[in-house]
């Protein structure tokens, strides 16, 4: 079978892909759920495709520290519609990704238009998730969470993140590719304040490397969140722009192949500025 554009995308030597933020959701903590209703959210995925975005993630349940669960009907209240409206209204070629731990609406976005899963508890929560994507044939992200959201951030405990993290990715990719998905369609993802203080997110980023080494592409989502914010206490998460384009640069030169951000120029100008540097640096041209 042909590998889609976006797996060429991503498995290739381009710079790495930018994919913009849209929160179906009325509690997200760092856009503060503004965006709801169809038209808004339309709005603001052909803004994110003007300012560079390469695929969009469509969410309709927070995963903010303390948030509640929302309900599977609830979540394609919020998601379907929108997928379908990007699909004919914005592009038929922009890869939406669904963010979503239940096969119960991912099954349906994909089937809306939706190309990939964006699942933050690697296919834990929902048994019937690997075995779906796999039939379905589209690409995962596995996430690296300790706890749930409800309790993640109460007491994260590691003796070693880095090696706990790694450890732990390696044994979910190894999940999914025995319940049927491609070697290909895994990416991996640390998960930057799932379940984890402020000095262990500090630690993962250090030595990114690490993760990144595992073969797999990795996805890192830094935007605006909370472990720059307690660098920052006075600021809000929409004031953590420049901080977010720090880890964004570190994400890159790491190797990093997608960042998950809600401010896509910025991200994109530094994304792309840092790969020229890492390429540079790789490559033999003359002068
Ligand atoms: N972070 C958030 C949500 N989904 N998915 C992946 N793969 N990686 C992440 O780091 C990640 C994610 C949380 O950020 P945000 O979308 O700003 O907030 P909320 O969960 O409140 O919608």
């Amino acid at each position: 079978m042909a590998r889609s554009p976006f797996l060429d995308r991503l498995h290739g030597s381009g710079p790495p892909l930018i994919m913009g933020i849209l929160n179906l959701t009325p509690d997200s903590f760092s856009d503060g759920g503004r965006i709801r209703a169809v038209e808004p959210a339309l709005e603001q995925v052909r803004a994110q495709v003007r300012a560079g975005a390469d695929l969009v993630d469509v969410g309709g349940e927070s995963t903010r520290p303390g948030a509640q669960r929302v309900p599977a009907e609830e979540q394609k209240r919020r998601v379907l519609e929108v997928i379908r409206r990007i699909r004919s209204e914005v592009s038929a070629e922009l890869p939406v990704s669904i963010d979503t731990t239940l096969w119960s609406v991912a099954g349906p976005a994909l089937e809306a238009g939706a190309d990939l899963v964006n699942d933050v508890s690697a296919g834990r929560d929902d048994p019937a998730m690997l075995a779906g994507v796999a039939e379905a044939g589209v690409p995962v992200v596995l996430m690296h969470m300790q706890g749930s959201p409800q309790t993640m951030n109460e007491a994260p405990r590691y003796a070693d993140v880095v090696t706990e993290v790694t450890d732990f990715l390696v044994e979910r990719a190894r999940t999914a590719r025995k319940a049927g998905v491609g070697e290909d369609s895994i990416l991996l993802d640390p998960g930057i304040a799932f379940g984890k203080a402020p000095s262990h997110n500090l630690r993962l980023l250090r030595r990114l490397d690490r993760i990144t080494g595992l073969g797999f592409p990795v996805l890192l989502g830094v935007s605006r969140k909370q472990y720059i914010g307690d660098l920052f206490p006075e600021l809000p998460p929409q004031e953590l722009v420049p901080a977010t384009l720090a880890a964004t640069a570190l994400g890159v030169w790491a190797g990093v192949r997608v960042l998950r951000v809600h401010d896509v120029g910025p991200n994109r100008q530094a994304a792309d500025s840092v790969w020229a540097i890492r390429e540079a640096e790789e490559g033999s041209a003359p002068g």
